[in-house]
């Protein structure tokens, strides 16, 4: 893969991006990238509509996401699969409505025997099938007690991170029971879990060779933890106690934390694809994964509803900070793996396995 080097700046401009969603195959076409472009696919988990400053957000800012938000593609009207963790990241990596998804409808707990059958066909699975390295780095919460359900099940060569749907953010725990892994193993080690998060990415980015990769970047933030004893808890890195004194709300202070660790991690996955001269081929895109927790620091002003909601507040995964341009453009979790159709988007060497799998009407014959 040829490797040019490149300014930030313009390199934020090539980049696909926003609060929400995603064109990659537009972008992959109109703005040149190779027919086999790296892939960083960042997913952010509760983040709410009107958490970025880009969005809408006036008490903290998030400028490496603003810069995506603002200098790559802003997608206003980017609206995800589902309200909930779960049935989101299922769409995002099958394609396909979660009600397909034999019971992925709702959040899994930590006791919940089942998870993403493998006999469905992951984005993950088709690029890899083609070639392309593959990593999912930090959350995966499509299953965790059979190992049918890992990642290296659907498509990844590397995990790094957990597997249910949260963890403490300096325990690496759900309640008491670790839940952090590298691969296939049990890992213990000391560190703020969204920094950890973004060096293993960065590390998985500089080891790359001549073959594309696909990064699945699943980072926790900013949705809460559980202590020991099983209660919300909301961490930012403890260096950033201070850091937002104008905020008065301890818990919206502590999300702005949590919030400014996310957005220093997409900063730093930047800089090092542009370090490894790699920024030219690769398409970087940020989504969350639904709504936020109204009580636990997050905002969606001026939309209804919140995480859980069917209403714009549980699904919109952005608007513009004004809203003047809302309606612009209407995106869906299922674009994504349409970029693996056949036609003049397609990727060289891709097969177009995926259209076996693809669902575009509710009432169509989905697998
Ligand atoms: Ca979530």
């Amino acid at each position: 893969m040829e490797r040019n080097h490149t300014t930030r700046r313009a390199f934020i401009r090539r980049s696909a991006a926003g609060a929400a969603g995603v064109a990659l195959s537009a972008c992959a076409t109109r703005r040149g990238y190779g027919d086999r472009p790296n892939i960083v696919l960042i997913f952010a988990d509760d983040l709410g509509y009107a958490d970025l400053s880009c969005f809408g957000c006036d008490d903290y800012l998030t400028p490496h996401l603003d810069a995506l938000a603002g200098q790559g593609v802003k997608f206003t009207d980017f609206y995800v699969a589902a309200p909930v963790c779960t049935p989101s990241r299922y769409a995002l990596l099958t394609g396909k409505q979660p009600f397909r998804s034999n019971g992925l409808t709702t959040a899994l707990m930590p006791s919940d025997t089942n998870g993403l059958d493998p006999a469905e066909t992951t984005i993950a699975e088709v690029l890899q099938a083609s070639g392309y390295r593959t990593a999912c780095i930090g959350k995966w919460h499509l299953g965790q007690l059979d190992p049918d359900y890992h990642p290296f099940n659907h498509g990844f060569d590397r995990f790094y991170g957990f597997q249910g749907g949260l963890v403490d953010y300096y325990r690496h725990a759900y309640a008491t029971e670790p839940d952090w892994w590298q691969d296939g193993d049990r890992l213990t080690e000391e560190g703020y879990v969204t920094d950890l998060l973004t060096g293993a990415a960065c590390r998985f980015i500089q080891s790359s060779g001549d073959e594309p990769f696909f990064l699945f970047l699943s980072y926790s933030a900013p949705h809460y933890a559980r202590d020991p004893e099983g209660k919300i808890i909301l961490q930012g890195r403890e260096a950033d106690a201070g850091a937002f004194p104008g905020i008065t709300d301890p818990k919206r202070r502590e999300y702005a934390a949590m919030v400014k660790a996310l957005d220093e991690g997409v900063g730093q996955v930047q800089q090092t694809l542009i370090d490894c001269g790699l920024a030219e081929n690769t398409l970087v895109l940020f989504i969350s994964d639904n709504g936020p927790e109204l009580e636990w620091g997050g905002t969606c002003h001026p939309l209804r509803g919140a995480k859980r909601f069917l209403y714009e507040g549980g699904i919109l995964a952005g608007a513009d900070r004004d809203g003047r341009d809302r309606g612009s453009t209407l995106f869906h979790s299922r674009s994504l793996p349409f970029l693996l159709r056949p036609g003049r988007n397609r990727l060289r060497g891709i097969t177009p396995r995926w259209r076996e799998h693809r669902s575009d009407s509710p009432r169509g014959s989905g697998a």
